[in-house]
C-alpha cells in the first residue's frame, strides 16, 4: 500500500533527554490564605466569580457575605506538602508557579519585604528540592497589590516599575540558588487584548479614556520593568534564564478572502508587539503599526530604549489552549480572553473554546520562525466538568485525549519540524480556580479537589485517571507518542 503521509525516521527519534515535563499553577488561583502571615490584599482578592466573565465584579474592598474565590482557593497554602508529593508521584521534573507580590510586599510600596510571606515560599522551595522538582517561577501572574491599583493607578504609573523591580530583586536574591527559569509577566499580551475591567495589569478602565492608549502605556511600563528585572537578575545569578510569556491562539482566515488574511495579520500583530520588544529589545515596525492604527502616542523616557535593549529574554514561554478563525465580519467565538470566529472544522469544550491540537504545531512553528529562541509551553490543558464515581474515581478520558493530541502536535514540531521546545507544563495540574470566571467547576487537574463554585467542600485530593496516564508519559519521555508518529499503523 502506498502511504504518502508516512513520516520517515531513522529509528532514533526521541524527545530530548533534557526536556522538562511538569505542571503549572498561579498563586491567586490556588494558594488561598489571602490574609495569612501578613499578606496584603491583591486586586484578585476583591474580584467576584461569575459564569459570565464579562460580568465579573471588582469591589473596592472586601465585602461581607460575598464569596471571593481567591481567599481560600484550593488552600495550597496549607496543603502544599501533600500537593507537591502528588506532583512528585507523577514524576514532575518541573513545577511552574507564581509568587504573590502582595505576600512579599503587602501594599507594594514598602521598602522592606514581609519576612513571613517569604518563609511560606521557603517552605515550598524546600519541598520541591526534596523531590528534585525544578521550580519555574512566574513573577507576575494576573495580580498586584490592591494599594498599587487604588493609590498609584497601577501600571499606568511609571513608579510601579520600581516597586515591581524591588519585589523581584528580593525574590531573585532569596531564591538565587533554587531557580533557573523565570517568567516575568504571565500572558503579557492580554494587557491590550482585554476590553473590560479585570485584574491584568490592574487596569480598570474609566469611561472617558481610550483603552488602547492606556493599555499600551501600561504595557510600556511593564515591558521596561521586565527588561530591568532581566538585567538585574543576570547580575544576581548569571545562570538565570528569563522568559516572556505570550498567550498565543492560532488565527485562521475565516474565508479565502484576502481581507480575512489581512485581518489575521493584524490580530497577530498584538501578540508580536510584545514578543518583539521582549526578544528584539525594541519597538519594531509591527509595534509602530499598532500605535498608528489606534492613534496611540506613548510616553517613552530617554533611558527606556537602553533598558529594553539590555533586558531581552532567553526563551519564550507560551500558553496554548485553542484557535480562532478571524474574519472582517465581527466575532462569534470565545477563547479565554480573546474572541474571534467559529471554525466549522473544530469542536469546542464545555466552555466554548475551540479544540485544535494541530494549531499548537503551527503556533510553535510561527514563534520559532520569527524569533529563533527556545520555546517553553507553560500552559496547555482542558477545562471540563468532572464527575466523581461512587468509589471515588474520576474517569477523565476526555482530558487524556486532549492532552495526548496536543503533546503529539508538540512532538511533531520538535521531531519533524526541528523546533526547539524545552519543556511542557500542563495548566492547572491540580484543580484550581478559573482565571476568567472564578469557577471551581472548570477543572484542569490530574488531581481532583473536592470544592464547589462557592468554595464549599472537604478539599480532599483525589487522583484522576489522567494522573496515571501523565505519570506513564513522563516516565517514558513521551515514547508512546513518538512511536506512534513514526510508525503510524
Ligand atoms: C490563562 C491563564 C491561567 C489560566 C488559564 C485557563 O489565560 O494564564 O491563569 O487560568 O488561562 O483559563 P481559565 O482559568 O479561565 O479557564
Amino acid at each position: 500500500m502506498c502511504r504518502t503521509n508516512r513520516i520517515r525516521g531513522d529509528g532514533n527519534e526521541m524527545m530530548p533527554k533534557t526536556f522538562l515535563w511538569g505542571g503549572a499553577t498561579a498563586a491567586n488561583q490556588c494558594e488561598g490564605g489571602y490574609r495569612l502571615d501578613g499578606k496584603g490584599l491583591s486586586i484578585v482578592d476583591v474580584e467576584r466569580a461569575s459564569t459570565n466573565k464579562q460580568k465579573r465584579i471588582i469591589d473596592s474592598s472586601v465585602l461581607n457575605d460575598v464569596h471571593y474565590p481567591s481567599h481560600d482557593a484550593i488552600d495550597f497554602f496549607h496543603n502544599y506538602e501533600q500537593d507537591i508529593a502528588l506532583f512528585a508521584e507523577m514524576g514532575f521534573q518541573c513545577y511552574r508557579f507564581s509568587i504573590a507580590w502582595s505576600r512579599i510586599f503587602p501594599r507594594g510600596d514598602e521598602l522592606e519585604p514581609n519576612e513571613a510571606g517569604l518563609q511560606f515560599y521557603d517552605r515550598v522551595f524546600a519541598e520541591l528540592k526534596k523531590y528534585r522538582i525544578q521550580p519555574i517561577v512566574t513573577l507576575s501572574h494576573y495580580e498586584m497589590p490592591l494599594v498599587l491599583v487604588q493609590m498609584y493607578d497601577s501600571w499606568r504609573n511609571r513608579q510601579v516599575i520600581d516597586f515591581f523591580t524591588r519585589f523581584c530583586e528580593v525574590v531573585m536574591n532569596r531564591y538565587k540558588d533554587d531557580v533557573i527559569y523565570w517568567l516575568t509577566f504571565n500572558e503579557i499580551n492580554a494587557t491590550v487584548e482585554v476590553p473590560r475591567p479585570w485584574h491584568q495589569a490592574g487596569l480598570i478602565y474609566r469611561d472617558d479614556e481610550d483603552q488602547y492608549q492606556v493599555s499600551l502605556q501600561a504595557s510600556h511600563h511593564m515591558l521596561v520593568a521586565s527588561a530591568q528585572v532581566v538585567t538585574l537578575g543576570r547580575v544576581i545569578n548569571p545562570d538565570f534564564k528569563f522568559g516572556c510569556m505570550l498567550l498565543y491562539p492560532v488565527f485562521y482566515p475565516l474565508t479565502p478572502s484576502p481581507k480575512d488574511t489581512q485581518a489575521v495579520h493584524e490580530r497577530l500583530s498584538y501578540i508580536y508587539y510584545y514578543g518583539d520588544v521582549h526578544v528584539k529589545g525594541r519597538y519594531t515596525h509591527t509595534c509602530q503599526a499598532v500605535w498608528q492604527r489606534h492613534g496611540v502616542k506613548l510616553q517613552i523616557e530617554r533611558e527606556d530604549e537602553q533598558i529594553l535593549r539590555n533586558g531581552t529574554v532567553d526563551f519564550i514561554g507560551l500558553s496554548y489552549y485553542f484557535s480562532l478563525a478571524v474574519g472582517i465580519d465581527g466575532s462569534n467565538s470565545e477563547g479565554n480572553l480573546i474572541v474571534g470566529n467559529k471554525n466549522p472544522y473544530l469542536e469546542t469544550t464545555q466552555w466554548g473554546w475551540q479544540v485544535d491540537p494541530a494549531g499548537l504545531r503551527i503556533t510553535l512553528n510561527n514563534l520559532y520562525d520569527r524569533y529563533e529562541k527556545p520555546l517553553f509551553i507553560v500552559e496547555n490543558g482542558l477545562g471540563a466538568v468532572d464527575e466523581v464515581t461512587a468509589d471515588g474515581k474520576i474517569h477523565d478520558s476526555y482530558r487524556i485525549a486532549y492532552l495526548d493530541a496536543h503533546i503529539e502536535a508538540m512532538q511533531q514540531a520538535i521531531l519533524i519540524d526541528k523546533v526547539d521546545v524545552i519543556g511542557y507544563t500542563t495548566w492547572g495540574c491540580i484543580d484550581l480556580v478559573s482565571a476568567s470566571t472564578g469557577e471551581m467547576s472548570k477543572r484542569y487537574g490530574f488531581i481532583y479537589v473536592d470544592l464547589d463554585d462557592k468554595g464549599q467542600g472537604t478539599k480532599k485530593r483525589l487522583k484522576k485517571d489522567s494522573f496515571y496516564w501523565y505519570k506513564c508519559l513522563i516516565e517514558t519521555n513521551g515514547a508512546d507518542i513518538t512511536k506512534r508518529l513514526f510508525n503510524p499503523e
